[in-house]
């Protein structure tokens, strides 16, 4: 099920119980985001702030707040469901004799009914600002810390100058003043790319701001796509409803027709000015630096839009659901190119850069080492700062389980291996920004062929008969509760 953008959605979560609407006056400094964490963390309901003290627009916050409700934004009870049908989609092999050509052709017509369209009249454009200013907004300014306001939510439109290759980004932007913003893409993004490309031809770069669409377009610009494949493709892939997209006004870029505000503007080449301090989702602070600039031409909306928000911090935030819908739907994407890997865990508190639980079926020497390098060498995994590598018969989504096996399983010095490259420019302990080492520790069980001669044990398990004997004998114990 696709939504008609947020404010759709927002109806379907009003009728989920899955919406409160806040009436009374709430700081967009501060205290917004101190009431979103606390119903965040007892799992509560998205909140619609109807009267942000000196707003004119409500905000809305938690449109991803658990992973169930991550999940319904995205169409699915269970976000597996989109992995298997990423899973169904690169397995449609090409079609060889006529008969398979006829099997795969609804499968191919479904795939191009994904693309998105560009239409004339478009709902974020029913208003277009005749003085548009970056403070009408209401902005949050999220921890005590934070060198000012913040969009938190916004999908950052850009194109390759020479391919010509759209890209969305989600990527935080610090509100300067009515026309000017930072925008905060990290060297490794594909947005950043862009600008490198736009600089060394010393192009002024268009670049377009959507805030609030359907949600499956939203978590789309979080996707660590490849950087040829466009987001816009992707969510209508999730949405099974291609994204109807619309025009600029004064760039030619092109933005989901849907959405609730739209900046208009460009970077300049060799404009910097200084971004943050941030409170970011490593749960510390991301330090003041600097950022390019971007520069409001117009800005368009909807007649009565409302304005979306996230905060990040210290774990559990609502990145963490957006994480783990990542990690569900990339799974068979890694599996294309590593069918070793039966599962992964990117768990929460390792912020998703510095921690991955990997479960592999080990056929050969060295094993867990290639999965470990081929994870380093692709895509944003390639920030991963420690990678665990354990057996097919340990479930990686049990943490628990993991530490249990890693202590039991690991000669250190011999199963860690250090390797230096990139890291996440967030990495406040790397001895470089953006550069610094990482650490792979394989857990497997360790084979002759690996140097290792040594018996190794059985885990201990109760053998199955006396199991059975001993479920029978439960109830006549008084022990059924039990059982
Ligand atoms: C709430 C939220 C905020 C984010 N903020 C940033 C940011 O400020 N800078 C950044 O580079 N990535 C940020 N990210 C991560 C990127 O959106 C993510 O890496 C995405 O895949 C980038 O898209 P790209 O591969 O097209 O560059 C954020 C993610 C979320 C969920
Ligand atoms: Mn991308």
């Amino acid at each position: 099920m696709a939504f008609d953008g947020l404010q759709d959605y927002l109806t379907a979560l009003e009728r989920r119980g899955e919406l409160l609407t806040v009436g009374e006056p709430v700081d967009p400094e501060l205290e917004i985001t101190e009431i979103a964490d606390r119903v965040l963390r007892a799992g509560g309901p998205a909140l619609r702030f109807d009267a942000p003290r000196g707003a004119r627009y409500p905000v809305v916050i938690g449109l991803f707040g658990t992973l169930a409700r991550t999940a319904f934004a995205l169409g699915v009870s269970d976000l597996d469901e989109i992995g298997a049908r990423v899973a169904q989609v690169l397995h449609t092999q090409p079609p060889s004799s006529l008969l398979d050509k006829l099997r795969v052709l609804p499968r191919l017509v479904e795939i191009s009914s994904w693309a998105p369209h560009v239409v004339s009249d478009a709902p974020c454009q029913e208003v277009v600002e005749e003085r548009p200013s970056l403070l009408d907004l209401p902005a949050l300014k999220c921890w005590p810390g934070d060198g000012g306001r913040f969009l938190t939510l916004p999908m950052v439109v850009t194109r390759h100058p020479e391919t010509g290759q759209r890209n969305v980004g989600m990527y935080r932007m610090q509100i300067y003043d009515e026309r000017t913003a930072g925008l905060h893409w990290h060297p490794h993004k594909v947005g950043a790319e862009h600008y490198r490309r736009c600089e060394a031809l010393g192009q002024r770069m268009p670049v377009a701001v959507a805030l609030g669409s359907d949600p499956a377009t939203i978590y789309a610009a979080t996707a660590p796509l490849p950087e040829e494949f466009d987001e816009i493709l992707f969510a209508g892939f999730l949405r099974r409803r291609a994204v109807a997209m619309v025009s600029c006004r004064t760039n030619d870029l092109q933005v989901p027709a849907d959405a609730e505000f739209v900046l208009e503007g460009y970077v300049e080449p060799g404009e910097r000015r200084t971004e943050g301090p941030f409170g970011d989702h490593t749960g510390y602070y991301s330090l003041a630096d600097e950022f390019p600039v971007f520069h409001l031409t117009a800005l368009t909306r909807r007649k009565s839009p409302v304005y979306p928000a996230t905060i990040v911090g210290p774990p559990p935030k609502e990145d963490c659901f957006l994480g783990k819908a990542t990690e569900r739907i990339f799974l068979p994407l890694l599996r294309l190119q590593l069918p070793e890997i039966v599962d992964i865990n990117l768990p929460m508190e390792g912020i998703f850069h510095n921690l991955v639980l990997v479960r592999i079926a080990k056929r050969y020497p060295g094993h867990a080492l290639k999965v470990m390098h081929a994870l380093w060498g692709m895509g944003q995994m390639m920030l991963t700062k420690i990678i665990v590598v354990v057996d097919e018969e340990v479930d990686v989504q049990n943490t628990s389980q993991v530490i249990w096996r890693v202590g039991n399983n690991i000669d250190p010095e011999r199963d860690i291996c250090f390797v230096r490259g990139p890291v996440d420019i967030l990495d406040h302990a790397a001895r470089l920004p953006g550069f610094g080492s990482k650490m792979g520790i394989d857990a497997t069980r360790k084979l002759p062929g690996e140097g290792f001669t040594r018996p190794w044990p059985d885990v201990i398990e109760m053998s199955p008969e006396v199991k059975a004997r001993v479920d029978a004998l439960m109830t006549a114990l008084g022990l059924e509760e039990m059982r």
